[in-house]
């Protein structure tokens, strides 16, 4: 029976049935002084509580909740996995009107589904600052394990504003491998030695910059809002506890590991899998996993959640008593992972040709890590996952539940309770969707266009609907389906597990496919909150009943945010200043130099942006030197060459043609050199030392200026 007939026989039978009842919570939200630093700053929280109070109901139940907005701003609540009806599913604009200051909202909704989901503001990054809970229903037909049950979400947090944070990762890049001290220069990749230095140069042939797991700099990882925290026992006697685990982070995934031994998931996003031991687990952002632990008296055994760039970790111990420590996990070397690395550990392997006749136990090649096929068991879950030399290492492990899985970073071992094949009568749709990202100016979208540009999906009711998604970026992303279960396609065939949110890989790909049985229009995006809120969102719109227009992508994703970047440099000599101003394709920019005196040049730019390498301008240059000045109109493209090398090709009104290149390199992670040359025999080179992210004491030499210190700064 589809998610949605068993909502409307719930409806239809719900005043009769005598189980269901209905649970009320009334909220507030509101800002809240916090201190997780040393600094205090304001969050934000509901009912004066981050993480957000604990929702519980079972199956049969009415939720409803009642938030009281208190902010000066509006607020929306989304209800992460969650099967409801669309009006409640809480995305501003697009299915829920958000809920205006000093206004309330009830949401009210039938629980049809079982398992460990969450809560949180579908507004603005409001979840950095706070707004997030988790939200456990349980099934009364289905007896509980009798165990100590506890919920850990796990958050990442900033003292700055989300809205800083994005401005800064406008500005530059690379903001935050300053402070997270993980700078990709020179230094580090020649004492990584010749493997580093092959994969940098490949990485530079191929124009792509140094890779980073993550984009933020975090100040501290939290569980349940902690970065330490201890659960005691609720009994002596008992072996084991269950966790419900969320990643209720902005943009972090976890590797999570227990100190007591290997973890036993039960669960994954809410549902039942068969069981498999694990003895680190990757989480990405938005997921749920249920896993039972072994405890012991008088033991204190740390779980640890660990930020996967290995900029930090929270931890919480379960039970009281002599301390037990998790193993540090080791930081990932990004210096010895080649783009063709991340591609093999991406890639799930389902080249599944073209047929897609519903039968998904069809035999589908798995490539393993030295790159050859192998035929992977396709009839499900009695054949476990094989040994392979990448990082997901097994051991034999016990219970007769197999092997040990020792990093488990992709969805290969997921195996569902029950088949998860879709209606075999129903037509299928095929959707390709490749990831896409301009890490440089920080635009994040689908197939080249953030939902400003494109909106929709278009799917029927009563379709089969197929994702193939590629990740053309050097990102994790984890892709969200509001309102709907999908399949995650494994060589489990028709066991393959069901989930509501599934990362992405870098250079990996996936094939997500889910029951039409729905209607009108959900959102789906990339979780990680800054590459939401810069483009990577579509509606996902049944033909018939889509009440979406236009107008509402533009309310969900404000268009015309405009991010500027200011550079000034001064030194005895002259000074130089850059300024621009941009959006996802149009930039203003401002470029002008002076040495007081006998010269100054200025250029003001309109640039148009066409994707990652190229760029078209018009503008109008004016310049003085040694005392004869010249305006002119200016036009011409730029375009990113191999070895990350900019170029500018430019005629002006006289029909002059100039090509200038220019480019950087980062010794140290302080100290750099950065040039620039055109034809016009002119010229600008110099050492950098960067004090700051936004400080810098430079050394150049120019050809009109001549040499000289100075000092820039960036803001
Ligand atoms: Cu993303």
């Amino acid at each position: 029976m589809s998610a949605r007939a068993i909502v409307s026989l719930i409806m239809l039978y719900l005043p009769l049935s005598c189980f269901g009842e209905t649970v009320s919570y009334d909220f507030e939200i509101d800002s809240l002084q916090v201190n997780f630093t040393g600094k205090t700053v304001t969050g934000l929280a509901i009912n004066g509580q981050i993480p957000a109070p604990r929702i519980e109901a079972k199956v049969g139940d009415v939720l409803r909740a009642t938030f009281h907005n208190k902010l000066n701003t509006i607020t929306s609540v989304h209800w992460h996995g969650i099967l409801l009806s669309e009006d409640q599913d809480g995305v501003p604009y697009l299915n829920t009107q958000p809920i205006p200051p000093g206004e309330s909202f009830t949401f009210e909704f039938p629980i049809v589904q079982s398992g460990t989901y969450w809560y949180h503001s579908h507004n603005d990054i409001q979840i950095q600052r706070g707004v997030y809970g988790s939200l456990v229903l349980r099934d009364p037909d289905k007896p509980g394990r009798g165990l100590q049950e506890e919920t850990l979400i796990m958050s990442d947090w900033t003292d700055n504003t989300p809205d800083r944070v994005l401005a800064n990762l406008k500005k530059d890049d690379d903001y935050y491998s300053f402070k997270k001290n993980t700078v990709q220069s020179w230094d580090r990749v020649l004492k990584n030695g010749p493997v580093a230095i092959s994969n940098r140069l490949n990485s530079s042939a191929t124009r792509m910059g140094p890779m980073d797991l993550a984009d933020v700099g975090y100040d501290v990882f939290l569980l349940n809002g902690a970065v330490q925290s201890t659960i005691p026992l609720t009994s002596g006697d008992q072996d084991q506890v269950l966790l419900r685990l969320i990643n209720g982070s902005t943009s972090s995934y976890f590797d999570v590991e227990y100190a007591g031994g290997a973890m036993t998931i039960i669960a994954a996003d809410g549902l039942e899998v068969e069981p498999i031991l694990v003895k680190r687990l990757r989480i990405s952002t938005a997921e749920t996993y249920d896993v039972l632990v072994p405890v012991a008296a008088g033991q204190s055994r740390e779980f640890r959640a660990t930020s996967f760039d290995g900029s930090g970790y929270a931890s919480s111990f379960i039970g009281e008593g002599d301390k037990v420590y998790a193993p540090d996990i080791p930081e990932p070397n990004l210096f010895l992972m080649s783009h063709s690395d991340m591609e093999m550990e991406g890639n799930m392997g389902m080249d599944m040709g073209d047929e897609h006749d519903g039968n998904m136990s069809m035999p589908m090649p798995r490539e393993n890590h030295s790159g050859q096929h192998q035929q992977a068991a396709h009839e499900g879950h009695e054949d476990l996952p094989s040994h392979t030399d990448h990082d997901t290492h097994t051991e034999h492990g016990r219970d007769g539940m197999g092997e040990v899985i020792e990093h488990m970073t992709d969805y290969r071992y997921l195996v569902s309770k029950k088949s998860t094949a879709l209606p075999p009568a129903q037509n299928w749709r095929e959707v390709e969707l490749t990831l896409t990202g301009n890490m440089e100016r920080y635009v994040w979208s689908f197939n080249g266009k953030t939902l400003r540009e494109e909106n929709q999906i278009l799917i029927g009711a009563r379709e089969n609907v197929r994702f193939r998604i590629s990740n053309t970026t050097m990102m994790h992303h984890p892709l969200h389906l509001h309102g709907h279960f999908f399949r995650v396609v494994n060589q489990h065939g028709e066991r393959s597990p069901l989930k509501h949110t599934a990362n992405v890989p870098p250079m990996g790909s996936l094939v997500i496919e889910f029951n039409a049985d729905d209607e009108k229009d959900w959102l789906f995006h990339c979780h990680n909150q800054y590459h939401m809120k810069t483009g990577m969102n579509r509606v996902v719109s049944y033909q018939s009943s889509s009440l979406f227009d236009r107008a509402m992508a533009a309310a969900i994703l404000p268009g015309d945010r405009w991010y500027s970047r200011t550079d000034v440099m001064a030194s005895a000599d002259y000074f130089d200043l850059d300024y621009s101003i941009a959006e996802d394709r149009n930039e203003f920019s401002l470029e002008v130099d002076s040495d007081f005196d006998n010269n100054h040049e200025a250029v003001a730019k309109y640039s148009y942006h066409f994707g990652r390498f190229m760029s078209a301008f018009a503008g109008a240059e004016d310049k003085k030197h040694d005392g004869e000045s010249a305006s002119k109109a200016i036009a011409g493209i730029q375009y990113t060459l191999p070895m990350l090398i900019g170029s500018e090709w430019r005629v002006d009104d006289e029909g002059d043609f100039r090509l200038e290149l220019d480019s950087q390199l980062q010794f140290t992670r302080r100290i750099g050199f950065d040039w620039r040359w055109n034809t016009d025999e002119e010229y600008r080179y110099g050492l950098f030392y960067n004090i700051s992210k936004r400080w810098s004491l430079n050394l150049n030499k120019d050809s009109v200026y001549g040499a000289g210190v100075g000092m820039s700064f960036l803001f």
